[in-house]
């Protein structure tokens, strides 16, 4: 999270900053395939393509990154996320017709299955008489559902899942599908609902195996992760949507960092929320207005209505942009 106030990095520097990122992260596995899939599934989507299903696409990001301690890692710093809001966000906007990039932590909340209790896998399931697995009638209708959605979101190209563990997988992600979105303009939008690590450890600094307790206590400096929406905005997906999430647990500065946020990466919207509240609540701020949205009833969901407004917002965007594009 945010942390330094006031520590202002040129254009300059943090080109140079997000250059080393790169060069010292230890390469993306199946990179060459994700590009492909990448490019393939915009494509399809894109008026380009001149049969597009959906009305446009967004990179939903979702879960939080690892920061890797060791090259061979044993241990890494982690955050909370859960990932629900990612995986819920997916579905509202594949519901109002958008197809959406899904890229997530490993392990984490996943569209359409998130209904389906925790730790209870092996209790959706049991053996018939005639010793054939079947799914437990209490739990019938809800894997039916999640089942016949998930199909047909993936089925009809409107959902495509990279995974990824640590910062670097993350934004050598965000490397590849931003500059493959931005021929869609305006159309492509950015709902960036990961919380991104901070701070990391360059690999080149990193110890190669695990770290000894022997030598004592652990001393270890973390380098800042150079600001990538501001790349995002500036050199990666210029024309397209850009949400952002602004996370705090002091109710007293969240606004206050969140219209900060908005103007320093130059994002259309940043979804200001707060730890104890966050999955009942959100403040969706712009340059014109602050809206907050409430959970309308117990056991709801906020991503609903804080979908059908970010979706509303990009279609004026895409109004007003289009004149241009
Ligand atoms: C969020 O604020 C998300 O809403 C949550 C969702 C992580 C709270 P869950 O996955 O939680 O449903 O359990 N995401 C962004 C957090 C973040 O790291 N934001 C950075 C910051 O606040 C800016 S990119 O500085």
């Amino acid at each position: 999270m945010d942390t330094a106030v006031g520590f202002e990095v040129s254009q300059g520097e943090l080109f140079h900053d997000v250059k080393s990122f790169f060069e010292s992260a230890p390469p993306l596995k199946g990179s060459d395939s994700i590009t492909q899939k990448v490019n393939e599934f915009v494509y399809q989507n894109s008026q380009l393509s001149g049969n597009a299903k959906s009305i446009g696409v967004v990179c939903v990001t979702s879960g939080g990154t690892t920061v890797p301690l060791e090259q061979r890692c044993v241990r890494y710093i982690d955050n909370f996320s859960s990932g629900h809001r990612g995986a819920a966000s997916t579905e509202y906007f594949i519901n109002c017709g958008y197809a959406v990039i899904f890229v997530y932590r490993r392990g984490s909340y996943q569209p359409y299955s998130r209904y389906i209790p925790e730790d209870s896998f092996i209790d959706l399931f049991e053996v018939s008489n005639n010793s054939e697995i079947q799914v437990c009638n209490s739990h019938a209708s809800v894997v039916k559902k999640a089942i016949k959605e998930y199909h047909s979101a993936v089925d009809g190209r409107l959902l495509l899942k990279l995974p990824f563990t640590t910062i670097f997988e993350y934004l050598q992600i965000l490397q590849v599908v931003a500059p493959s979105m931005s021929c869609l303009g305006p159309c492509g939008m950015f709902y960036l609902a990961a919380a991104v690590s901070d701070f990391y450890v360059p690999w080149e600094s990193m110890a190669k195996h695990k770290i000894q307790s022997a030598a004592g206590p652990l001393d270890m400096r973390l380098t800042q992760v150079p600001k990538m929406l501001r790349m995002l905005r500036l050199e990666w997906a210029p024309s397209a949507f850009c949400v952002s999430f602004k996370l705090e647990t002091d109710p007293g500065i969240l606004l206050q960092k969140a219209e900060a946020a908005l103007r320093k990466h130059q994002m259309n919207v940043v979804v200001a929320n707060e730890l104890a509240t966050y999955k009942r609540e959100v403040i969706l701020i712009t340059n014109d207005e602050n809206i907050r949205i409430r959970q309308q009833n117990e056991g709801g969901d906020v991503e609903e209505q804080l979908i059908k407004l970010l979706v509303k917002k990009h279609s004026n965007y895409i109004e007003c942009f289009g004149k241009d594009f």
